[in-house]
């Protein structure tokens, strides 16, 4: 039998098999475990609460699940999540993770079209939010649903915590505690939010198998371990971020250095504070980075990792250039949690994502329809659709049967992204067969922005497309075709019109006026046929 791909990222000494991935069954199993062989490990900071130990993380999201338990959580019971980058917020995930309800994140900038689409779909029994605006929004669609901020559920938890400090092995002796870290691999852990290849954002289901099996290939692939600090910046409401970051600091049980949101001086004092060995960033980030004066402070970390977008080969070269190390970019999505990185050991190649990680098949599906193995030989060159299989793929969207025949061919993944394979395996993603904008690591569906602009009195149609920029990789640009008698909404206008339907990240950057929007034959908008007028100057475009 030909080895499979993934086994380049395991070390030439170890010896594992895909089924290793899992033996642990769960991944907050595997967290337990670790808070109980390492309680006094220091395990979360933030800026607040300082430093959170295995011991103290493990009592006070026990105690968080109990009160969440009192007021009806169960197991399989949807939970909506959403708030800052900070212990508290880890602290109520850990607790729904831990009682098997399902975790449903959610970006903090949604507004209420956004928010009331997720809470009609899924119809959570909680929403633990930090927006007191959300409340009135979720109460318009289910009156039942109870909302409470992150604080409130946090502190309920703290509060209950009287036996601080007492020993670890002390749980069943708590009336709930039997309840927690009680449930099947193939139970679901939580419900992620995606336009998948149609555009209507639908939940990916995954379980807490598929969530255990991502983070212990990545551990491998990436060397991660107990001594490892990594500082996490990005939200914990998308799988880079939550599934990544945090849910493999836990599983590997090292630590996390919480901050809220991205400012590249925070992040280099916290590197230097709390001697950090990983950053995890989108490719803005990085951008961001090699701007800096202080760039060449990051050459003490051990390993710096990209992913969500395109890394652009440049920003890779300069950051090389500032720190002497190679940033190692990965890929992958919602659906799947990370699906393909470059080596540890051995080339980061600037543009390509890398290799399957350990665990996941990857097959290409070519134009003309025929589905080949990656390793087949001829693929150099050529352009395919990815398809992916593995104990981190999900087994389909939440309650969307239709889609998920679609979305699956012989139980293969469809991820919608178009690749080509080099002779020696590397992968490099070249474009989307999905419709989808990706800013600054935001996914923007053309589609839905397109609804919000086309009611705009004065426009009478409009496409949205994602035009290159340095900084954000894609940025939103609005095509309009302005209503006669109307005069020609100017960009500012146009986001002020669209402000209170779309998070802010949706709005477009730039909105272009034209006569009319090109169209085949069919009647159907030619997109790849929109071009922008060059703007001198633009802040966001670096040469
Ligand atoms: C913020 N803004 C954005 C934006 N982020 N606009 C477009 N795209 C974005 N990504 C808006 C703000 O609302 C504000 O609007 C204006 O830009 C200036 O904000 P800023 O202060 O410059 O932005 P900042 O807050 O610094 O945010 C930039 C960022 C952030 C890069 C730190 O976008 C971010 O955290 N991105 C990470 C996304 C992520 O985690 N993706 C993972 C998806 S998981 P205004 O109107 O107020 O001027 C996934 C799978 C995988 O994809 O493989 O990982
Ligand atoms: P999401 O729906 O947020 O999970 O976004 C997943 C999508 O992000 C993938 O399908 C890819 O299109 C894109 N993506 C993630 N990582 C990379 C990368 N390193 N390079 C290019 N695209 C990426």
């Amino acid at each position: 039998m030909v080895d499979p791909a993934w086994r380049a990222h395991v070390p030439a000494t170890a010896r594992i098999e895909a089924d290793d991935l899992t033996l642990e069954g769960t991944l907050v199993r595997a967290w337990v475990a670790r808070w109980r062989a390492g309680p006094d490990h220091p395990v979360l900071h933030d800026p607040v609460r300082g430093w959170l130990t295995g011991a103290q993380l493990e009592q006070w999201s026990r105690h968080v699940a109990q009160e969440l338990g009192g007021r009806e959580v169960g197991r399989g019971c949807r939970v909506l999540l959403s708030g800052a980058t900070n212990i508290e917020l880890v602290v109520v995930h850990v607790a729904l993770m831990r009682l098997g309800a399902v975790v449903v994140p959610v970006n903090g900038a949604y507004r209420e079209r956004e928010v009331t689409h997720i809470v009609r779909d899924c119809r959570p029994v909680m929403a633990v939010v930090a927006d007191p605006q959300w409340a009135p929004w979720i109460a318009s669609v289910d009156p039942h649903c109870v909302v409470v901020s992150v604080g409130d559920a946090a502190v309920a938890g703290a509060a209950a915590d009287s036996d601080a400090g007492a020993a670890l092995d002390a749980p069943a002796g708590l009336d709930a505690g039997a309840a927690l870290d009680a449930f099947g691999p193939d139970a679901p852990a939580m419900i992620g939010y995606t336009s998948g290849t149609t555009g209507v954002p639908k939940g990916a289901v995954l379980s807490h198998r598929n969530l255990l099996a991502s983070v212990a290939a990545l551990a491998i692939a990436w060397r991660w371990t107990g001594d490892d600090r990594l500082v996490l910046c990005l939200p914990l409401f998308h799988m880079h971020g939550l599934g990544v970051g945090l849910h493999g600091t836990l599983y590997v049980g090292a630590s996390a250095v919480l901050l809220d949101g991205f400012d590249p001086d925070e992040v280099i004092d916290a590197i230097g504070e709390h001697d950090a060995t990983l950053f995890f960033g989108v490719p803005t980030m990085y951008h961001r980075l090699v701007d800096n004066a202080r760039v060449g402070e990051l050459k003490r970390l051990r390993l710096c990792v990209a992913g969500s977008a395109a890394l652009s080969p440049s920003v890779h070269e300069a950051f090389h250039a500032a720190t002497g190390r190679a940033v190692l970019e990965r890929y992958g999505m919602t659906e799947t949690v990370m699906l393909v990185s470059n080596p540890y050991d051995g080339e980061r190649r600037a543009g390509a994502v890398g290799i399957p990680l350990p665990g996941v098949e990857a097959r290409f599906t070519r134009e003309d329809g025929a589905s080949v193995d990656l390793a087949a030989a001829g693929l150099d060159g050529e352009t395919g659709e990815i398809l992916v299989r593995g104990p981190n793929v999900f087994r389909g969207y939440w309650e969307r049967p239709a889609t998920n025949v679609a979305a699956f061919v012989d139980g293969w993944f469809r991820t919608g992204d178009l690749a080509t394979v080099a002779r020696d395996g590397y992968i490099t993603i070249v474009g989307r067969a999905k419709e989808l904008i990706i800013t600054g690591g935001f996914n923007v569906y053309p589609r839905e922005v397109e609804e919000v602009v086309a009611l705009h009195p004065a426009i009478a149609e409009v496409a949205v497309v994602g035009t290159p920029s340095n900084e954000w990789g894609e940025e939103v640009t609005a095509f309009v075709v302005v209503r006669p008698g109307h005069p020609a909404p100017d960009r500012d206008a146009v986001r002020d019109f669209c402000r209170e339907q779309l998070a802010r990240f949706k709005l477009p950057r730039r909105v272009v006026t034209v006569d009319a929007l090109p169209r085949n034959a069919l009647g159907k908008v030619v997109k790849h046929e929109l071009r922008c007028p060059p703007e001198p100057g633009r802040a966001s475009d670096r040469p």
